[in-house]
C-alpha cells in the first residue's frame, strides 16, 4: 500500500519540491490550491500534466487555509498518512500590511488542520508537519539559534507563526497526534517567489546585465541571513515525519551572509564587479563603467527588522543524519543561471519589437 500525503501550499516553492520528492518516494500526493484569477500552478505544472501522460498519482483540490469546511472536507476525502502544512502568507513585509489576514491563514490555518485531524478521529493515523520559521527568533537572544533558544517574534508574520508553533506542540501533548515543527531558516531556489530578497537580486541583476532593467532597489543591506537550498530542506521535512517519536528540529546551514554579500556573489556570477559607496539610505553600488546599478530605497525597510539569523542544526545532524548538500555559492549560481535564461527570453522578445515582461518589485 503506498502512503498518502497531503500538502497545503503545494503551489509554493517548498510545496513544489516536496511534491516531487514524495512522488519519487512512491507516495500518492494530494495538494491544496486556492482559486486565483490567473494560473497559479506554474511550479507544479510538470507534475500535474503528467497525470494524463504518465499517470503520476498527483491530485489537486481547491481549498483555503481560512476556510475550515474546505480543509475538513479534503482531509476526510484524502485520509492522509502525512500532512505537510506549508500554506501561509509567507512574506514578512506584507504581513505588516495585512496582519489580520496573516494571522488568519498562518496561525488559525494550522489550528484548522489540527482540528480537522481531531474531529475526523485521525489522531493515530495522520502525522502533521508544521512549517515553522527562524523568524520566531526575531530579536535574537542567543547566537547561533537552536531548538532551545527563546523566541522573540518581530512581525505579524512571526507572531502568527508563533501561535502555529505552539498549537502544534499543544495538539501533540494534548491528543497524542504525531505533530512536529521544522524551524527552518531561509531557503531559496530558482523558483523562490520574486519578491523575496534573493530572487529579487538574481532576477534584477540578470536583467541589468542584458539591458532590460536599469537599477536594483533594495532595503536593509546589512541584514544577515543563513541561506540554504529548498531542495535540501524539503528532504528534512519528510525525514521529520519518519521518526519513532515526534520532535521539533532546527534546519539551517550554520553559515551567514549579508544581503550585500548576496548581491556581490550574484553579480560576480554574471561577471559584474560592484563598487560600493556611501552607507545606510545613501548606499549605492556601481558597475565598472561607473553606472549606478544598486541603490537603497527606504520603502523596503520594515517597521521592525530581524537583523541577524544564524542556525545551529546539530540536533538534526545527530538525530536524523541530515546535512545540507548544496553550498551557498552553488545556490546563488543556480539561481543566477535560471534567471539569466528567462532574461534572455525576454530580451529576445524585446529585440523583436514586443513588450518584454517588465514588472519588478
Ligand atoms: P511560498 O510563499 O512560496 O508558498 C506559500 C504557499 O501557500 C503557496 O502555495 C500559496 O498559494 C499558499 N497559500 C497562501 N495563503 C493561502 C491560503 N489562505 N490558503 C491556501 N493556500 C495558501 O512559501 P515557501 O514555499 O517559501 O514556504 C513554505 C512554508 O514554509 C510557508 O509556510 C513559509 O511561511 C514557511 N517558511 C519558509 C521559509 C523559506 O525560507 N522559504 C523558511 C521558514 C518557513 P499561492 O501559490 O496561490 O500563492
Ligand atoms: P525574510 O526574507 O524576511 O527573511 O523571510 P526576505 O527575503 O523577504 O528578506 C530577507 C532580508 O532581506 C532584507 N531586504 C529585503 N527583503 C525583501 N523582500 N526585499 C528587499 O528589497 C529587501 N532589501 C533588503 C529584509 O529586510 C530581510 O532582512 C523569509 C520568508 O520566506 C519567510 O516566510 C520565512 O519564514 C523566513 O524567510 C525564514
Amino acid at each position: 500500500m503506498r502512503k498518502v500525503a497531503l500538502i497545503t501550499g503545494v503551489t509554493g516553492q517548498d510545496g513544489a519540491y516536496l511534491a516531487e520528492l514524495l512522488l519519487d518516494k512512491g507516495y500518492e500526493v494530494h495538494g491544496i490550491r486556492r482559486r486565483s484569477s490567473l494560473f497559479n500552478t506554474a511550479r507544479i505544472d510538470h507534475l500535474f500534466h503528467d497525470i494524463h501522460e504518465t499517470g503520476l498519482p498527483f491530485f489537486l483540490h481547491y481549498g483555503d487555509m481560512t476556510d475550515s469546511s474546505s480543509l475538513t472536507r479534503i482531509i476526510q476525502k484524502v485520509q492522509p498518512d502525512e500532512i505537510y502544512n506549508l500554506a501561509a502568507q509567507s512574506h514578512v513585509a506584507v504581513s505588516f500590511e495585512e496582519p489580520e489576514y496573516t494571522a488568519n491563514s498562518d496561525a488559525l490555518g494550522a489550528l484548522r488542520v489540527l482540528e480537522a485531524i481531531r474531529i475526523l478521529g485521525l489522531e493515530k493515523k495522520t502525522r502533521f508537519y508544521q512549517a515553522s520559521t527562524s523568524e520566531l527568533y526575531g530579536l535574537v537572544q542567543e547566537i547561533p539559534q537552536k531548538e532551545t533558544t527563546p523566541f522573540y517574534p518581530r512581525s505579524p508574520y512571526a507572531v502568527a507563526k508563533l501561535y502555529a508553533y505552539w498549537i502544534t506542540v499543544n495538539y501533540r501533548e494534548a491528543y497524542g497526534i504525531y505533530a512536529c515543527n521544522g524551524i527552518l531558516f531561509n531557503h531559496e531556489s530558482p523558483v523562490r517567489g520574486e519578491t523575496f530578497v534573493t530572487r529579487k537580486i538574481t532576477r534584477a541583476l540578470a536583467r541589468i546585465k542584458l539591458g532590460l532593467q536599469e537599477c536594483l532597489f533594495l532595503g536593509n543591506m546589512d541584514s544577515l541571513r543563513d541561506w540554504g537550498h529548498a531542495k535540501d530542506y524539503v528532504e528534512m521535512q519528510w525525514l521529520m515525519l519518519q521518526q519513532e517519536n515526534p520532535e521539533d528540529f532546527v534546519i539551517a546551514t550554520g553559515v551567514q551572509y549579508s544581503v550585500r554579500d548576496f548581491v556581490n556573489v550574484a553579480a560576480n556570477e554574471l561577471g559584474i564587479t560592484i563598487r560600493w559607496e556611501g552607507n545606510g539610505i545613501d548606499e549605492k553600488g556601481y558597475d565598472s563603467t561607473g553606472k549606478c546599478i544598486v541603490s537603497v530605497d527606504p520603502r523596503y525597510f520594515r517597521p521592525t527588522e530581524v537583523e541577524t539569523l544564524l542556525g545551529d542544526a546539530s540536533k538534526a545532524r545527530i538525530k536524523l543524519g541530515w546535512v545540507p548538500k548544496i553550498s551557498f555559492n552553488e545556490l546563488v549560481s543556480e539561481m543566477v543561471r535560471e534567471d539569466l535564461k528567462s532574461a534572455e527570453r525576454d530580451e529576445l522578445v524585446k529585440r523583436h519589437g514586443y513588450q518584454a515582461n517588465n514588472y519588478h518589485e
